[in-house]
């Protein structure tokens, strides 16, 4: 395991000079380092991230930082999250060939991976606050959750494989943290960093963190997440986790990969989505959103679809793992049971994955870590306006989960509450 003792962050300047011996940059990018040119273009939370050009190509140089970048080095984190991101890497690689970036070089000491630079692509949630109507998304994104949970889990892997799996990752506890307080319990009281658009939302915001209902889907689905580990999670897996072009989807930084419920990166997902629909009437000054909302319904709804029907197929063609064995129901000529199974794993992704999408609704907007779609609406009165309704179904899929029968139903009630006047 690398110490880190010698870890020093890059800069555009010293990135040259000390990663110029590298084939792996060389061959991609030239083999005079004094002809690159280096960009920092980081504007995630947590990590460096370098655009590396030059007479040859491009590649990403990714560095970890040893603190939370969004709040300073008075929050420390482990440089370890890179070896987890770069071996979740290699595992979706295998489980979703072409839907993540190549991985070039990878030095753990240092926290370093180097890969593959997309070109034209945009992070998705840039495309969705622009408005565009991605024709590709629903499918890609469906499949991948299908075949990166699917076979990551004991209904697929070999289980010594995924035993050794379970306990690689395992050591991700910081990054879990990250997301046990963050999603599970700080926006339900009044924690140190949290913030929230005010004194619009303050009613509201007061009103939620008395809702006892809430509090207890809320802790229900964080002892879900923290004591269901049944596959390996991308982890973060929301629309600034996905980079696009009208013809390509590609998933980025697993850095919060371990094993956990198969519905959480689901419902993250479907909950970055609903929440592009509310934020829409935001972003909708020159142009008129109707269209972008519909399809935004729609993408939920196919992605959903894609995500079952694949994960059918795979139930059917590589269900070899120690879970629901075909000793048990094909091989007694009992296709039924089989089927009868696989309804049961559906219905408990189902039920788990709308509240998953509803707690991450809420600290998107009462939390520390919120997202462009709502944020980059500058008039607080709109961005309000547009938070509330989120809100409100956030809280409708977090408690009333186990009642919800369709998407459709969702879909009916995130419409009424876009017409609805809130203030
Ligand atoms: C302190 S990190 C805040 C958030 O950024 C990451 O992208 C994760 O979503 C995390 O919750
Ligand atoms: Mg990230």
């Amino acid at each position: 395991m690398p110490s880190y003792q010698d870890f020093i962050a890059l800069n555009p300047n010293s990135l040259p000079e000390r990663l110029g011996a590298l084939p792996a940059l060389r061959e991609r990018v030239g083999s005079d380092p004094r002809t690159w040119s280096v960009r920092e273009v980081g504007d995630g939370n947590l990590n460096l991230v370098f655009i590396v050009e030059g007479p040859q190509g491009s590649a990403i140089v990714k560095q970890a930082l040893p603190y939370v970048r969004l709040v300073g080095d008075s929050w420390p984190l482990p440089l370890k999250r890179s070896f987890f991101e770069y071996h979740a890497l290699t595992r979706q690689a295998a489980r979703d060939p072409g839907m993540v970036p190549q991985i070039y070089h990878f030095d753990a000491e240092q926290a370093i991976i180097i890969m593959e630079f997309l070109s034209p692509h945009i992070i998705l949630r840039r495309a969705l606050i622009e408005g565009q109507e991605l024709p590709k998304i629903a499918k890609d994104l469906g499949l991948f959750l299908a075949r990166t949970l699917f076979r990551g889990s004991d209904l697929c892997l070999d289980t010594k494989l995924r035993k050794a799996d379970l306990a690689l990752f395992a050591d991700n506890v910081a990054l879990c943290d990250i997301t046990e307080s963050l999603v599970f319990s700080d926006p339900y009281y009044d924690a140190k960093l949290n913030r929230h658009t005010t004194p619009q939302l303050d009613g509201m915001v007061a009103e939620l963190r008395a809702d006892r209902d809430l509090k207890v889907a809320a802790q229900r689905l964080k002892h879900i997440f923290a004591a269901t580990p049944e596959t390996l999670l991308h982890g973060d897996f929301h629309t600034g986790s996905v980079m696009v072009t009208a013809s390509e989807t590609r998933v980025i930084d697993p850095e919060f990969a371990f094993y956990g419920p198969i519905a959480f990166d689901v419902g993250m997902l479907l909950a970055n989505f609903w929440m592009s629909y509310f934020s829409q009437s935001g972003h909708e000054a020159n142009a008129k959103r109707h269209s972008m909302r519909a399809y935004l319904l729609n993408v939920i709804i196919e992605i959903w679809q894609t995500f079952r029907d694949e994960f059918a197929t795979l139930w059917h063609s590589e269900r070899n793992g120690i879970l629901y064995q075909r000793q048990l129901f094909e091989d007694q000529g009992d296709r039924l049971g089989a089927e009868q199974a696989l309804d049961l794993v559906l219905q408990n992704i189902w039920v788990d994955m709308l509240g998953f999408a509803g707690v991450e609704m809420h600290r998107r907007i009462l939390g520390l870590a919120h997202n462009a779609d709502f944020e980059t609406i500058e008039n607080p009165d709109l961005r309000a306006k547009c938070e509330m309704k989120a809100l409100k179904l956030g809280r409708h899929l977090a408690v009333n989960r186990s009642h919800i029968h369709s998407l459709q139903e969702i879909n009916k009630l995130a419409q009424r509450l876009e017409t609805e006047s809130v203030f």
